[in-house]
């Protein structure tokens, strides 16, 4: 007899022993459950994308569920604990969709935000996605039918005590990785129990941060240049649009274009930035704002402005009041605390906030705008800025006006009136076609606007900056085909991060009409702004540099794309989600051609250094020990 055939023996020896031990019932439902467990693991992975070692990621958490399910003593508790592990794993889904990563621990403490979110949430939530409760619901049936009491060890299979161990130590031997292998990199960042072990640990040993280098101090060798100072002395408006990419600008769909206002700003005095990224954390829309004003990426690991609030900051609002600038917000979402806005804005540096409802009725405290038309998520952008303009004259010049739409919003459904675009009928009802509609609209709210600034005279005494805050379509199937045929090219991550910025210096002001082709991101927004507005000198901790003056550009990433990603002015990095470089991707922006990965290694360790030491400096506030505590910026790095 061969060795296989012993093995094979042995086998049909044990299922046979099992199925008289536990009756025919029970084996019938432990078949069921193991097919189940394995088509349930096997949907997850397909569903968050999984490629790279997917057999060995699918083994371990196939092996780990079934050591769990039976190494207790106790089946419902075993049961119940893997129902909390599959309800995990269905807001992995979900957030993945979104984020394009498992859903870390830390993410749960902003629970109040994502309650906000439902509308978008129920988009993206299939009902294929339910399926991870389908073993877990038949392990129920078998529970009730079994009659296993709380408390009751019943026949449903063997209770192991090693299985505890066995696990512990199978998950300590891959997430520990002592041989430092890639293989067991790339398994732990995937494979989902790992992950959520390591994240858990992450969350609370705290994550070890290098003491990274300070990226910033370029400013005073960048501020020479033609455009110094331009805008000196001028109000400053910057216009964050909610959800608007860089690929509207320009184009012309089914003979329609879909963002005229901001074409035609373009056109005349402006510097538009074309190759220009989304730099956000995992708060979205304030992390934009946050990365924007302070030249720091936000926290990834959770959002900057709830984990962060009281730190010390030292950004565009605090410098501009340092130049007698009067410094204001303007948002209508109703709920005011929402990103815990109202609580770090004068941190931030803003004298006032304008946000929130006049005369709440649902008891939260009274805010500035009244919700005279509502469409998606609250007041639709018209009367935004309707009303906005009002508070901005009473601003005392020369001012710092920062004023974020919303009507762009995730699900991008448009009251009837607000309909612009004319759909192809292929396009029609999908998020993709929904998004250009809604687009139009919002560069439709923002003519008004720079409209109603020239009437009233502000227009020509500001420089205007406009930009997007974040991605509105990302992955999924239906809208990366109704992307591509939009494009003509596949709908890549060059795409998905790029956001317009255009920065504006209404007549009498320099002539300008440039395009700045040089990769930039919003961490740049800082210094750049400070070139034009005159500033001698930016005393404070900044990661970006001048992109008027730069000859080249960088952009780090780490939310939707994976710490270590990054854009150059020609190419695109994307960081595999097993952590391992190699198994990253690069390509040419203008083709879409594959670029090797060869001598990268420095540039993708460069956009993690950014990363972590935006974290550092979140962390452990080193502006506060810079600014507040004297410590020499060696020393506050340190820390
Ligand atoms: C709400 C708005 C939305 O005030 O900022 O945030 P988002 O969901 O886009 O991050
Ligand atoms: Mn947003």
């Amino acid at each position: 007899m061969n060795k296989l055939s012993a093995f094979r023996n042995r086998v049909s020896d044990f299922i046979k022993d099992y199925r008289t031990r536990v009756g025919e019932i029970n084996f019938i439902f432990t078949l069921v459950v193991f097919f189940a467990v394995v088509i349930k693991f096997s949907l997850f992975y397909q569903l968050v994308n999984v490629t790279a070692n997917l057999i060995p990621v699918l083994v371990v958490s196939c092996s780990i569920t079934f050591l769990l399910l039976t190494g207790f003593r106790n089946k419902w508790l075993a049961v119940t604990l893997y129902l909390v592990i599959s309800v995990f794993m269905f807001c992995d889904i979900t957030y993945y969709s979104f984020f394009n990563r498992y859903l870390s621990l830390s993410m749960l403490g902003a629970a109040g935000v994502v309650g906000e979110i439902g509308e978008s949430i129920k988009e993206v939530i299939r009902p294929l996605n339910f399926l991870v409760f389908f073993d877990v619901a038949i392990l129920y049936v078998w529970l009730i039918k079994s009659k296993t009491r709380f408390g009751q060890e019943k026949r449903m299979g063997k209770v192991s005590y090693r299985n505890p161990v066995i696990i512990v130590v199978l998950t300590g031997l891959i997430i520990s990785n002592f041989p430092g292998s890639n293989f067991l990199t790339s398994v732990s960042n995937q494979e989902i129990y790992s992950f959520r072990i390591k994240d858990a640990l992450a969350n609370t040993v705290g994550t070890k941060i290098n003491q990274g280098a300070v990226f910033s101090g370029e400013y005073h060798r960048q501020k020479n240049g033609p455009l110094f100072g331009v805008a000196e002395g001028r109000n400053l408006i910057v216009i964050q649009l909610e959800s608007v990419q860089n690929f509207v600008i320009g184009l012309e769909y089914n003979g329609q274009e879909v963002t005229p206002n901001l074409n035609k700003l373009i056109e005349s005095n402006s510097i538009y930035f074309d190759n220009y990224y989304q730099q956000t954390g995992g708060g979205n829309t304030s992390d934009a704002e946050f990365a924007t004003n302070n030249s720091i990426m936000g926290d990834v690991k959770s959002y900057t402005y709830k984990n962060h609030t009281d730190n010390h900051y030292r950004g565009l609002p605090v410098l501009l009041k340092e130049k007698g600038y009067e410094t204001a917000v303007f948002h209508a979402y109703e709920l005011r605390d929402f990103w815990t806005r109202d609580a770090i804005y004068p941190n931030l540096g803003f004298d006032r906030f304008y946000g929130g409802m006049l005369n709440d009725t649902q008891n939260r405290p009274d805010g500035d705008y009244r919700m005279t038309e509502w469409m998606g998520w609250g007041l639709t952008d018209t009367e935004f800025y309707k009303q906005t303009v009002p508070f901005m004259e009473q601003l005392k010049e020369p001012f710092y006006s920062f004023v974020i739409s919303l009507s762009n919003h995730h699900p991008y459904i448009m009251l009837e009136q607000y309909d612009f675009i004319e759909l192809l009928p292929e396009d029609q009802d999908t998020l993709a076609g929904n998004y250009l509609n809604s687009a139009a609209y919002t560069d439709h709210a923002l003519g008004e606007f720079l409209e109603a600034l020239k009437e009233n005279g502000l227009y020509d005494r500001s420089i205007i900056a406009i930009y997007g805050d974040h991605s509105g379509l990302v992955n999924s199937e239906e809208t990366d085909q109704v992307m591509e045929r939009m494009l003509g090219k596949p709908y890549d991550f060059d795409e998905v991060m790029s956001v317009p910025l255009i920065i504006h210096l209404p007549e009498d002001g320099a002539d300008i009409h440039q395009t700045v082709s040089i990769a930039g991101g919003q961490l740049d927004f800082l210094p750049t702004i400070s070139y034009l507005m005159g500033f001698d000198q930016l005393d404070t901790v900044y990661m970006g540099q001048n992109l008027l003056t730069a000859d080249r550009g960088f952009v780090a990433e780490h939310s939707f794309m994976l710490e270590g990603s990054f854009f150059t002015d020609t190419m695109a990095f994307e960081m595999s989600r097993d952590g391992i470089f190699e198994n990253g991707r690069a390509w040419n922006i203008k083709t879409g051609e594959p670029v090797s990965l060869e001598g990268l290694e420095e540039k993708y360790e460069k956009s993690v250094e950014i990363s972590l030491t935006s974290q550092f400096i979140l962390e452990k506030d080193v502006l506060a020990g810079i600014y507040l505590e004297n410590m020499t910026i060696n020393e506050a790095f340190k820390q």
